[in-house]
């Protein structure tokens, strides 16, 4: 259905494209159209994209943390019977993602092909309609299935949308940015990303000794005010789980498994950091929520892709956890 411009050559915009001066940059979003309840543009991009059920589409991996964000404010949302989810491939190499799929690696990682014209590659579905894309060919994917277009391909924006575009439909009223945290969650996010969601990549993709080194300083200096806060607190802005949780704990639960071995994140494990370990499990027991992990993909996908930082792709057999052992967070009374 598409023009493919390129699904049998390289793509120049990989990871390792982002690396300059041994220092690992992340590309900005290109497509960031809002849903909204009437179809009024959103803080950016054009009008047009009303909320209604079965029109959207979300193309995720359950490897990355950016993707498994959407995936949880789908859920916590009530809003599996409204939006439809296509899972790629966790091996992602030189053509990008990909929707390679049969019973194994539906069975063994949860593929699920591309659900909506079965594309062999999640380029096919950039450049269908922007043969000029030159960004990089990312997951999460949120698509309209009637303009047949990108709607947004930044996780940040796409939750926000979830939380609150389609309340009249599902009505959960459910809100993770409420008007009076908002400041503090915008300040935590920030905290957040630049130290710790994308410190661990920073960390892993680092190509000198030196870029290296002060990004894991940096990343643990994080985790251990993060510790010291959540001693204190309950969640990260207060006595309520809010997005600024949810975007911290995609990184957290892939932390001991991923990022502590591959990415040379190991001054410590995480569960070496008690505040912080306690508080994943009590994310992690939220209704439904287990249900957004599979540990499986997400080793499968960083061991196996990153071929530059892991050469054979030898997927290692620690650390396994139970996560649904007691936690301790009851305790603080908060
Ligand atoms: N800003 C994006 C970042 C998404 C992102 O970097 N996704 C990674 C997977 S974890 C990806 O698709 N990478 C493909 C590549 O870099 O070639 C978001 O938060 O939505």
């Amino acid at each position: 259905m598409y023009n493919i411009k390129s699904s049998s050559q390289q793509l120049k915009t990989n990871w390792k494209s982002s690396i300059k001066d041994g220092e690992y940059k992340r590309k900005d979003s290109q497509f960031r159209h809002w849903v909204t309840p009437n179809g009024d543009a959103g803080p950016t991009g054009n009008s047009g994209f009303v909320a209604q059920a079965g029109r959207y589409h979300l193309y995720v991996s359950l490897a990355c943390p950016w993707a498994h964000r959407t995936l949880i404010f789908r859920q916590l949302k009530g809003l599996a019977s409204f939006i439809t989810v296509s899972v790629v491939h966790p091996d992602m190499f030189g053509q990008g993602w990909s929707f390679d799929h049969d019973q194994q690696s539906a069975q063994l990682y949860g593929t699920t092909g591309d659900e909506l014209y079965q594309s062999g590659h999640m380029s096919e579905l950039y450049f269908g309609k922007a043969p000029d894309y030159n960004g990089a060919i990312t997951v999460p994917v949120l698509w309209d299935k009637k303009q047949q277009v990108i709607v947004s391909n930044e996780s940040a924006d796409i939750i926000r949308m979830l939380n609150s575009a389609f309340n009249h439909l599902t009505g959960n009223e459910l809100d993770f940015y409420p008007p009076a945290l908002q400041d503090a969650i915008d300040n935590v996010n920030d905290f957040v990303y630049h130290n710790v969601n994308n410190g661990v990549y920073k960390t892993g993709f680092a190509s000198t000794q030196q870029a290296y080194q002060a990004n894991a300083t940096n990343l643990f200096e994080a985790l251990e005010q993060l510790d010291k806060l959540l001693a204190n607190k309950r969640y990260l802005t207060g006595s309520q789980i809010t997005e600024a949780d949810w975007r911290l704990w995609t990184t957290l639960i892939r932390f001991d498994a991923v990022y502590h071995t591959h990415f040379k994140c190991n001054l410590k494990l995480l569960k070496e950091f008690h505040n912080i370990y306690h508080y994943m499990l009590e994310l992690y027991q939220q209704p439904g929520i287990s249900d957004t992990v599979n540990i499986a993909h997400i080793k499968r996908h960083y061991y196996a892709s990153h071929l530059a930082i892991n050469p054979y792709g030898i997927v290692p057999l620690g650390h396994q956890q139970d996560w649904s052992q007691p936690h301790n967070r009851d305790a603080i009374g908060l």
